[in-house]
Parts: C-alpha cells; structure tokens; sequence
C-alpha cells in the first residue's frame, strides 16, 4: 500500500514512540506538518470553558493577536462581574504552538491604563521578556507591541502582564501558553486538558475584583468559572489523559484527582526525566509555576476533581462567623442583639445551608452548589468533575453516571 504523506503524518502521530523513531533525521512531524499548512500531528489543548487563540503564517512566523481589554465575565449562572482579559475572556485565549516556531504576538492595548506582556517560563531574548519599564516602555492605552521570538523549549507556561501587575492579575489577566514538542519520545496523551487556577475577591453585592485584598478571597476557580459553572472532562476509559495546571493567584492549590492517581510530569521550567517522576492524588501548585499531571483514566464513573482546600471549594461565604457547632442556637438568639448581622446557623455543621436556598446579596452565588444524582453536591470554587465512560459518542456531558448493580454504598442500619 502506497501511503501518502499525509497518512505517514497521521501513522507518526498515532504510533507515539516508532512514528517519532521513524521521524529522526528528517523534519520533525509536527514542523512539516505546520509548514505544509497541515494540522500538527499532536493532540489539542482543551481549555474547558475557554478556548485556543487561532494564528496566521506570515512568511514563516506564526503570528497571533492578543487585545487586553475590559470584559463582563460570568463566573456561573448568577454572577457576573466586571474583569479585564484578552479577546474578550478570562482566562485569556490558550496561545498554542510547536518548538522551533518563530512567533509574533501583536499585543494591542485597549484598557484604561498602560501595561505589558510577559512570557512566563519561556526562555526569550531579554528585551522581549516584557517587564514593563525594565525592558520595553509601558504599552499605551490604544497601542499595539510586536514581541517576536523562537521557541526553544516545549512544555506548559504563561503570559500575564508586568505593568501594574496586582491590579491587573486580580481582574483576571492571564492565559496559557503551551509549546508541544517537535516529537515526544513517549506515547502521546488522548486528551490534554488546561486549568487556570485563580482566586479573586468579589464582595457580596458588588460587581469588580478588589485587587486590595490580599488573603481573604471569596472566589476559587478554574480557567475564571466556580462550580456548577465549570464544565466536566469528559472522557472515554482507557484514554490517556494529561493535566496542565497553572496558578497565578496569591495560594498554591492542591488539585486532587478522585478514581485515579497520576505521575506529575512536568513543571514550566521543562518535562522531569521519566525517572524522577513520582505518583500522586493531590499534586501542590504554587504560585507563578504550573504543573503537568498525566494518567490512565481506567476506572469508570462521575470523579470529582478539585483543589483540597476546603474553603476553595465554597462560593462567596463570610470567613467571620462565629463558630457555633454544636451549641443549642436557640439559647443564643438574643446574640443577634449584641451582634448585629450575626447570623445563628450551623449547629449541625454548615451543611444544611446546601438546601436553605437562602437569598443572597445580589450577584452572589450559592456557598454551597450542585445537585446530583443522589442530592445536593455541596461544592462550590474550584471543583468540577472526572467523567469516565467506556461508551462515548461524543466528548458532550455525558449526564450522571449509571451505576453497575450493587456497587453503591447502601444503607444498612
Ligand atoms: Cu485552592
């Protein structure tokens, strides 16, 4: 059978390690591919509630186009508020592209006050590494920057500004930046996922990030939505699944896989060797880093995945009330004499505030969220869900998984 380029291409891809063997010494797939204007031979981010930013050739530069601007973003049915992105979202667009790439980012500024891109782990000349003031000028309100490098390394970075960097990463200015490689020597994953990790403060009532604030936030999300508004990783069992987390909030975040256990293998400072790989169900991401997570997803069902910080994941709570666990409230009532705007709840622990469909303030959300299949989940924050199917006819939430007879807790007392 005479096989065409493309179907050489298509074989690379799908046979991981022998297609990249078979690749050594000519050009690299991905490369050829991008350069016959041919789709890369390597799986496509998915920024789950987000998106890829697409990119024109211009005389063999790759060329994208980010506009910092002002957005109205929605973190969940209910809740709006008033953010600054890129291309009209939070996190911005994923910038994605192949080692070896010349690119150009046209940078246009139109936000209220100057500020700049930087290239967070990627490895650029210095006068494109975009610390305002330090190596370029401010970018003006209504200007537009070229930055233009060759990509040297693969992996998962950044970009985020470095020009009134606080207020500007507290309204949401960030997005990923993932190099793939030229050819990776292990198998390829199936599915390659993105998160954002993010916390921001949005006080009951109001419609702006306070960038004042410095620990006390009332908002955890991923890629800038809380649960329920975070879309599910839909997969298919057997399928090789990859992680790529980034975290340019004020904590570090660990983000916890149930059903599974995962090998972290990469950060953004590059891949860690296979032998230095190590197994986990709740891998740490600090601050400014990010961390790539991969497994097998072999074990069926719905699987929560979030950070295991409890208070990250609850929607806009109040941090300050007093703590009344098992103290006969109706004894304490006239506390609200004393205090005024204290609340008597929670005797029986805080749970029951899942189903009191208590009225907010407006453009809050529920502490506590979700209905399953069984009753309410009581999350909120930075949670969304695993589902792992054997038949799937699309990657479309698939619904609540079905159980095989007998293999749910039961009550028995
Ligand atoms: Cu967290």
């Amino acid at each position: 059978m005479k096989m065409t380029r493309r179907d050489l291409l298509s074989a690379a891809a799908l046979s991981g390690a022998a297609g990249a063997l078979a690749w050594m010494g000519r050009t690299p797939p991905a490369r050829a591919a991008a350069l016959a204007g041919e789709p890369a031979p390597h799986v496509p981010v998915e920024t789950l509630n987000g998106t890829s930013l697409p990119w024109t050739w211009e005389d063999g530069v790759k060329v994208f186009r980010l506009t910092a601007e002002p957005v109205e973003h929605e973190f969940a049915p209910g809740m709006k508020a008033h953010c600054w992105g890129y291309n009209g979202r939070t996190p911005g667009p994923t910038l994605e592209a192949v080692e070896g790439d010349r690119v150009r980012i046209l940078v246009t500024n139109r936000l209220p006050e100057p500020t700049t891109i930087h290239w967070h782990g990627l490895l650029v000349p210095n006068g494109m590494d975009g610390v305002g003031g330090l190596t370029q000028p401010h970018i003006a309100p209504g200007e537009t920057y070229a930055y233009e490098f060759t990509l040297r390394q693969h992996g998962t970075f950044m970009y985020h500004p470095h020009s009134d960097e606080m207020v500007q990463m507290a309204l949401g200015m960030m997005g990923f930046f993932i190099v793939h490689p030229q050819a990776s020597p292990e198998p390829p994953a199936d599915r390659d996922f993105a998160f954002f990790l993010m916390e921001w403060a949005v006080e009951p009532g109001t419609f702006t990030p306070n960038p004042n604030v410095m620990t006390d936030f009332n908002l955890f999300t991923l890629n800038s939505r809380a649960y329920p508004g975070t879309a599910p990783m839909v997969v298919r069992k057997g399928q090789r699944v990859r992680i790529r987390l980034a975290n340019l909030s004020m904590d570090s975040h660990p983000l916890h896989i149930h059903g599974h256990n995962y090998w972290v293998t990469a950060t953004d400072a590059g891949p860690i060797p296979p032998g230095a790989r190590w197994p986990e169900t709740s891998v740490s991401v600090p601050v400014g880093t990010t961390r790539t997570v991969e497994f097998t997803a072999d074990n069926p069902g719905d699987w929560a995945f979030h950070c295991h910080k409890a208070h990250h994941t609850m929607n806009a709570m109040r941090h300050d009330l007093p703590n009344l666990i098992g103290v006969d409230q109706g004894a304490v009532r006239n506390l609200q004499r004393l205090l005024p705007g204290y609340m008597p709840m929670g005797k029986d622990g805080m749970a029951e505030m899942a189903e009191m469909g208590m009225p907010g303030p407006a453009n809050t959300l529920p502490m506590m969220a979700g209905e399953g299949p069984f009753g309410p989940i009581q999350m909120g924050g930075m949670f969304t869900l695993l589902k792992v199917r054997e038949n799937l006819e699309s990657y479309a939430d698939p619904g609540w998984y079905a159980h095989p007879p007998g293999t749910v807790a039961r009550k028995v007392g």
